[in-house]
């Protein structure tokens, strides 16, 4: 196993009501360092651009409207093995699948309310990184 790096978001259900705090101490939990972090408001393309692999699902006008309705927190998260590591932690998609103990199993309301979003690729990683931070932001 290597040292990876992986995007986060705490979506907007999360800033709601209030829980950066609490989602990042599951993070931190998990041995998963927070290297990078800012809160933003997405602009729609911004949603748009970061979910166009879901603009054919019938849910993406819904997640797009999600993602930009209150902000967010976008991070990036270091650690062993840390793509599949902080997959786990989050959980499954759907709150009602997801195992005891993981971020959306405690918080998530909702298949599309589930407060987090982690990259499931080393190559989604790379560009979802991209996106949202600049090399000096990112801080190991
Ligand atoms: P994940 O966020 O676990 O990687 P995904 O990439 O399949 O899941 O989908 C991206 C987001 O789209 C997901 O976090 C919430 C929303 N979504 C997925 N499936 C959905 C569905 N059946 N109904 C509503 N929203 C959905
Ligand atoms: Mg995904």
């Amino acid at each position: 196993m290597a040292i990876e790096r992986t995007f986060s978001i705490l979506k907007p259900d999360a800033t709601r009501r209030n829980l950066t705090g609490a989602v990042n101490a599951l993070i931190e939990k998990a041995g998963l360092r927070i290297v990078a972090q800012k809160r933003i408001r997405l602009s729609r393309e911004q949603a748009e651009t970061f979910y166009g692999v879901h603009k054919e699902r019938p849910f993406f006008g819904e997640l797009v409207e999600q993602m930009t309705a209150a902000p967010v927190v976008v991070q990036v998260l270091e650690g062993e093995n840390a793509i599949a590591h902080y997959r786990e932690v989050m959980g499954a998609t759907n709150p009602a699948n997801a195992a005891p103990g993981t971020i959306r199993k405690e918080f998530a309301l909702n298949v599309g309310e589930n407060t987090v979003h982690g990259s499931d690729a080393p190559e989604t990683a790379v560009v979802e990184i991209a996106q949202f931070f600049s090399g000096n932001e990112i801080v190991g």
